[in-house]
């Protein structure tokens, strides 16, 4: 007998992550044999990372949920009963029929980034829930405030290319740490030091890239608004500013520069703990050495001042002109360039075609809140999807209080039994990315990805759009928009007419598994301005901010918690604690997978050696960690990569699988930013101590 050829499908890589990789899956007699990553896509090079090299460990892990279950246990204890997906989905839709009848808005959504296809993450779910007349979800979980930052000034999600940075002299890698959350946009970076490029790091922690760096900056975490104040306030002062490009495509110049012109260097120094000389001498040096690039990334955005920090970082670029050149400029997120067709792919029409009534709708950094206190109507019944609620939202202990409600009726749909799962009434198996159909944006490259079926679904798992498809009949909609197949959603995904367009139609992208948008090379978005703003102008003074009730300007907004603004609780809990990405996790996903656990260890706070000596701490000391939120346990890292008075949890660990039952949220805050409604997990005072082991 001949051995069977094995057939190579094309992927992309779901996850959280700026990278989007274009995968390519071997596949031997219906099995997955081997992942690796795409050599004809530049962005993807041939390179997974860490986790997605050994992404079969995930799609066939034992862990895998493989039918409906019911539960019978209590809630949060985990345990659960197999079912057929008949009763499961007739549970569900009995349910919401019940709830639907007195009011729909009762019964909400709830889900992230755990894919990132646009079919599987936000297509069939909202038609679904539009038709129902469900609550709306505010997706604010990540980017919000920095997105809301961002398109004041530039107007939407779009800035350089991640590719040309190698061209750059000096490159200002801000708030973010490629190492571990944008891998290959870090081999950009790496090009352009290569090349004779400065990297400069600004980041609280000397992360793994900030080691990599000629600079390092440590700002208190929350003070990047203050500090780019004050290089604006120099740049003004010493005339290194482009006045022809001010003049042709900026707006409100001068308001902003008498805004900043009490922001010296000697004003940002105690609010940023930065000496004044040396942010001085950064932003002479960002005035001088053309081209200049930044890039940010949202560590930064996690604070009362996060949508206002990006947006006065947004504004430095324009100051210089730096966005005259390809390799100058700025990036925080490209997805702005793809011309995504929300309507068609959510059809909110569907909700105004059936209900009078205006939604309402919820913000998911405040789900313990909103589950224990939202009125007219409270919330009845939740559908988790593409989300670990329990293990990531801010302020743990509310949260669970609110998926513990015996009256609340919980379906969560998922690849495994996360720390959520162990509160749902329904549980639903997912399949992973091999098993079903999407297409991709990007959010750190210009590149559209396809994503084919390479198996079939393990078990009984279902794809989410399908989920949705059969609740649709079984709940009696008829609306043509609830039946279409996985195909002919991905086909609506990209609008055929648009000035940003796609390279290629839908079923050529389909068939080459990849295109790269269909922009000018090299890419000068602003150039010439032509900001995406309503002025088309890089708006220092933003009309639309000023129609919300925020201030128009560029401002310092500082922590909600810290010693400058809060000195009675910075008293009481000295410590500012932030709970970045670890390397071997994505949020919460992989963090449950042996291989990736072995990598971590147990969970970790790193601590400066003079904060541990105050506190009788050594190194691999038990420390519970606490403020009035909380509290939970890590092992001690005695280490000077964290400067006095900050700790560092990297995350997101299951709290289950903790040892202790809990996480890092347990002490974050459920206060939001100042613009954009975003949550602020690195604005969070805490005390440590010592444990017995
Ligand atoms: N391996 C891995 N990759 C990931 C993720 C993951 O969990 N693991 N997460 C994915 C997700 S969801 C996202 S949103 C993206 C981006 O992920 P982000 O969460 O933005 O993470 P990073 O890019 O790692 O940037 C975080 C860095 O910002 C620093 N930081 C914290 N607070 C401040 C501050 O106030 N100011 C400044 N200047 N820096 C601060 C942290 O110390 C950290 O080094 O990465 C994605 N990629
Ligand atoms: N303390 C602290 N907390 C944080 C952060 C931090 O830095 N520190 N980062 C925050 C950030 S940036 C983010 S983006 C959020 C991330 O929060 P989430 O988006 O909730 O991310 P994950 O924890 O990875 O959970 C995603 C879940 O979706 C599931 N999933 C994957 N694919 C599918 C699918 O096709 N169908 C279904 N039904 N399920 C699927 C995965 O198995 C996984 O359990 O966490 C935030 N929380
Ligand atoms: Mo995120």
């Amino acid at each position: 007998m001949n051995a069977p050829t094995p057939k190579v499908i094309r992927a992309a890589c779901p996850h959280d992550c700026p990278d989007t990789c274009a995968m390519e899956i071997t596949v031997e007699n219906g099995r997955a044999v081997k992942v690796r990553g795409a050599d004809d896509l530049p962005f993807t090079n041939g390179a997974l990372c860490t986790k997605v090299a050994h992404y079969l460990d995930r799609v066939y892990s034992p862990q895998r949920l493989q039918y409906p279950m019911k539960r019978v246990g209590r809630k949060g204890e985990g345990r659960f009963e197999r079912i057929s997906w008949d009763e499961a989905l007739d549970t569900i839709a009995a349910k919401f029929r019940d709830i639907a009848a007195d009011d729909p808005l009762a019964i909400l959504p709830y889900s992230y980034a755990g894919t990132m296809g646009l079919v599987q993450g936000s297509s069939m779910d909202c038609r679904f829930f539009h038709r129902l007349g469900a609550s709306l979800l505010d997706r604010t979980i990540c980017a919000s405030a920095g997105a809301a930052g961002w398109k004041a000034t530039i107007g939407a999600s779009v800035g350089m290319d991640p590719e040309a940075i190698v061209d750059a002299k000096l490159i200002l890698i801000w708030g973010g740490n490629p190492i571990v959350s944008n891998l290959h946009g870090w081999r950009y970076i790496l090009e352009a030091k290569r090349r004779g490029a400065k990297l400069v790091c600004i980041d609280p922690w000397r992360s793994q890239t900030a080691e990599k760096c000629d600079l390092h900056l440590a700002p208190w975490p929350g003070t990047d608004g203050a500090l780019a104040l004050a290089m604006m306030q120099v740049l003004i002062a010493d005339g290194l500013i482009d006045r022809d490009y001010i003049d042709a495509h900026t707006l409100g110049f001068d308001a902003l520069a008498e805004r900043v012109r009490t922001c010296t260097p000697e004003w940002a120094s105690p609010l940023t703990g930065l000496p004044a000389e040396t942010i001085r001498d950064l932003a002479r040096e960002y005035g001088s050495v053309k081209p200049a690039a930044i890039r940010l990334n949202y560590g930064l955005n996690r604070c009362a001042g996060g949508g206002m920090a990006v947006r006065n970082i947004a504004c430095l670029p324009a100051l210089i002109g730096a966005w005259r050149h390809p390799a100058g400029g700025a990036l925080l997120s490209t997805s702005g360039n793809f011309p995504v067709d929300q309507q068609a792919l959510e059809r909110p029409d569907l909700y105004t075609a059936h209900h009078a009534r205006p939604t309402r709708t919820i913000n998911m950094s405040t789900i313990g809140e909103d589950l224990l206190t939202a009125n007219d109507p409270p919330i009845r019944a939740l559908y988790v999807y593409n989300s670990n609620p329990v293990a990531v939202a801010p302020n743990g202990a509310r949260v669970r209080e609110g998926f513990a409600r015996e009256d609340l009726f919980c379906v969560v749909h998922e690849l495994f039994q996360t720390d959520t799962a162990d509160y749902a009434d329904i549980l639903l198996p997912a399949t992973s990315q091999l098993e079903h159909r999407d297409v991709h944006k990007s959010y750190g490259h210009l590149y559209a990805l396809t994503n084919e079926p390479a198996i079939a679904p393990l078990g009984e798992a279902k794809p989410n759009s399908e989920v949705f498809r059969l609740l649709a009949a079984r709940l009696g909609f008829t609306d043509a928009p609830l039946f279409e197949s996985d195909d002919e959603i991905a086909a609506q995904a990209f609008k055929r007419r648009d000035l940003r367009a796609l390279g290629v139609d839908p079923e050529t992208l389909a068939a080459r598994g990849w295109a790269r948008l269909n922009l000018p090379r090299p890419f000068t978005p602003f150039a010439h301005g032509d900001f995406l703003t309503p002025s088309g102008k890089c708006e220092f003074y933003s009309g639309s901010l000023a129609a919300q009730g925020f201030d128009p300007l560029p401002r310092w907004v500082p922590p909600h918690e810290s010693p400058v603004s809060n000195p009675e609780l910075a008293a009481r809990y000295p410590l500012a604690m932030i709970s970045p990405p670890a390397r071997n996790f994505l949020n919460t996903s992989f963090a449950n997978l042996p291989r990736f656990l072995e990598q971590e260890g147990s969970p970790k706070l790193e601590i400066h050696p003079d904060d541990a000596a105050r506190r009788g701490i050594a190194a691999g000391d038990r420390l519970r960690i606490y403020n009035d939120r909380g509290a939970f346990h890590a092992r001690a890292v005695v280490t000077d990569r964290v400067r006095l008075g900050l700790v560092v949890c990297p995350s997101v660990w299951w709290r289950k699988l903790s040892g202790d039952g809990e996480n890092a949220n347990a002490v974050t805050s459920p206060a939001l930013t100042d613009i954009g409604g975003g949550p602020t997990f690195y604005d969070c005072l805490v005390e440590v101590e010592g444990v017995q082991p």
